[in-house]
Parts: C-alpha cells; structure tokens; sequence
C-alpha cells in the first residue's frame, strides 16, 4: 500500500517537475545520499527545509551541499523536507551551511528537536 502510494507521487512530482522552477529538476530520487569517510569527529545538525517543491529540489540542494568543503555527508528528504548534514566543524559552521542552501534558493532552519 505504501509502495502504492509512493509510486503515485513520483508519477505527480515527475509532472510538477516542469513548473516548479528550480531549473534542476530532474525528479530522480526522493531520498539523496552523499557519504565520504568521515575525518574528524563529525558534527549532525538536523535543518528544515523550505522551498523544497519536488525531487529535484532535493538533488539541487544536495549537489549544493556536496560541493562544500567541510561538508562530510548530507541526506536530503523529500518529501518531507528535512537534512541531516555531517561536518567537519573545524571547516564549517552551522551558518555556514544554512548560507549554503540559502544560495541554492532554499530556506533552513535548524531543528531543535531531533526525531528520536
Ligand atoms: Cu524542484
């Protein structure tokens, strides 16, 4: 049923793909994974995400984040719209990376509250 239901929404966002206006919009996953080994010891900071309106938002914000020094994995949900993001805090802040997907035409804001 789940499967069903998910399978459904791609079809929908892969149509929505064209209007959202993000100019990257590829509707290719809807969960994005990035990892490399980890250096130091990592820091998570967990981000809500607005502006997000299909996959390719997602991809956009992770090609976004993956280009970042300092950056050492970064998993961008959509739907849902949440990213956890490893760092290295030695190369880069928490502002940092909000200013980061700030750029890419998104807003964040950092989630106090962790989904346990
Ligand atoms: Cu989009």
């Amino acid at each position: 049923m789940k499967n069903l239901i998910l399978g459904f929404s791609f079809v929908a966002l892969f149509g929505a793909a064209q209007v959202c206006g993000c100019g990257v919009c590829q509707a290719s996953a809807h969960t994005i994974s990035f990892k490399t080994a980890s250096i130091n010891e990592p820091q998570e900071v967990t981000l809500k995400i607005t502006g997000i309106s299909c996959a390719g938002c997602s991809n956009h914000i992770h090609t976004a984040l993956s280009k970042t020094i300092g950056i050492i994995s970064d998993d961008v949900k959509y739907p849902g719209d949440i990213a956890t993001v490893k760092y290295d805090a030695s190369k880069i802040s928490e502002k940092q990376i909000i200013a980061v997907i700030e750029n890419a035409g998104y807003k964040a804001e950092i989630l106090k509250d962790k989904v346990k």
